[in-house]
């Protein structure tokens, strides 16, 4: 690519320009790494200041039982396999529990595609989390587990969104995604939803009053253009809803896969394609770096490449361990502040909607004993 280009593309990016496929593509495969992120922090500045998101959260993957097959899945299990598990109502309201006790302000749920669980399972694992504490915001299953409820129970995708916002769904995470182009689905995840499909339940649920999240898994067979494609199929639906809070974007983790001949993303392509998100979906308020699979590290860098959220404390999550994720489970809120302060950022702890809960303020780069930041 031409320097004239780049100049180009900056040029739009100065001017609030909507930037195009080729200029997508272009940023891409640029080299110069530093030029990119400065570019995409520009765009975070203006989009998001400088007040960086987390939320107290949990995760909870309630069966490994699937039946997609996917070729970057690590995690899902065959019925009766000896690693086969399902967690019963009783043992998700357990889990759920012990991190409210913790002060979580959501749960995020997701799992396999399970193809004899009813849909009461569901709903009445909503309908139980949200009696338990109806001030804890439930961002449970992905397009892709909604639209196969509905296949299984004969429901159209409206009446099940309905069923589960009535016991107390909150919005939907943004997995499932993958890479929307057929090519690369008929590779990897040939079983599952289509891309179309994918966007058609986030427009239901956006219509339906019900927010989400948006991701795309990157890192495995899709090309460049296929991962601009992508971005700009999110851009615009979020122009006709605007009912997506953050994107994230997932670099694949390769290990015990059907896909584990590839070597898995670099952290410059991490931090590039993060910066690129930023620069290209102008009408997401939130980039987000799922620290999960990020690495912590890479994660606070990215507080440079166009991100203003670093997703929150998990505490527990399988998917991308199964596939080798070397990052902990788990991380305090204490030092999701110190990541975020020593990036020169201002902590501001939000609900899952972005509503803010406590902001962060004092010194803006200075890191504190863990046990003083709880006093601010
Ligand atoms: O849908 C599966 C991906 C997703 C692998 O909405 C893999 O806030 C990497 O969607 N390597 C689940 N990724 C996680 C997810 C998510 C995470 C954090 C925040 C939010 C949000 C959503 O993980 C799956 C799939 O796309 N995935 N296998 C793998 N081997």
């Amino acid at each position: 690519m031409t320097k004239t280009a780049l100049d180009f593309i900056e040029a739009k990016v100065l001017a609030g320009q909507r930037l195009s496929f080729e200029d997508g593509v272009a940023l891409l495969e640029s080299g110069d790494l530093l030029w990119l992120g400065g570019l995409a922090d520009l765009a975070r500045q203006r989009l998001a200041g400088d007040r960086v998101f987390f939320v107290n959260n949990r995760h909870i993957n309630h069966t490994n039982v699937c039946g997609n097959s996917c070729k970057f899945c690590a995690f899902s299990a065959r019925e009766g396999s000896p690693e086969a598990y399902t967690m019963s109502l009783d043992e998700v309201l357990a889990a759920a529990r012990q991190s409210l006790a913790d002060g979580i302000t959501e749960l995020h749920i997701v799992g396999g595609e399970h193809p004899s669980l009813p849909f009461e399972y569901y709903r009445e694992m909503i309908g139980a989390l949200h009696q338990l504490d109806p001030a804890v915001h439930i961002q449970a299953f992905t397009a892709s587990e909604i639209s196969f409820f509905a296949r299984r129970a004969n429901k159209t995708v409206a009446e099940v969104l309905l069923e589960l916002k009535k016991a107390g769904l909150g919005s939907l995470p943004g997995g499932g995604a993958e890479i929307f182009s057929e090519r690369v689905r008929g590779l990897v995840c040939s079983r599952k939803i289509s891309g179309r499909g994918w966007l058609d339940v986030m427009r239901i649920a956006h219509e339906t009053g019900i927010k989400s999240n948006a991701t795309m898994l990157y890192g495995h067979v899709e090309s460049g253009a296929e991962r601009i494609d992508h971005l700009l199929r999110l851009r615009e639906l979020q122009d006709q809803t605007g009912g997506f809070g953050s994107f994230i974007p997932l670099p694949f983790h390769p290990a015990n896969t059907g896909l584990s001949h590839l070597p898995g993303s670099t952290g410059i392509e991490d931090l590039k394609m993060l910066a690129v998100s930023r620069l290209m979906l102008d009408n997401f308020a939130n980039i987000k770096a799922f620290w999960i699979m990020l690495g912590v590290k890479v994660a606070q860098i990215s507080l440079h490449f166009g991100v203003n959220d670093i997703d929150g404390t998990v505490v527990e999550e399988k998917i991308t361990h199964a596939a080798g994720a070397q990052t902990g489970q788990e991380i305090s809120r204490n030092e999701l502040v110190g990541l975020i302060r020593a990036a020169g950022r201002i902590p501001v702890e939000r609900d899952t909607l972005y509503n803010v809960i406590h902001t962060y303020e004092g010194g803006k780069d200075e890191r504190r004993p863990v046990e003083e930041v709880e006093e601010l």
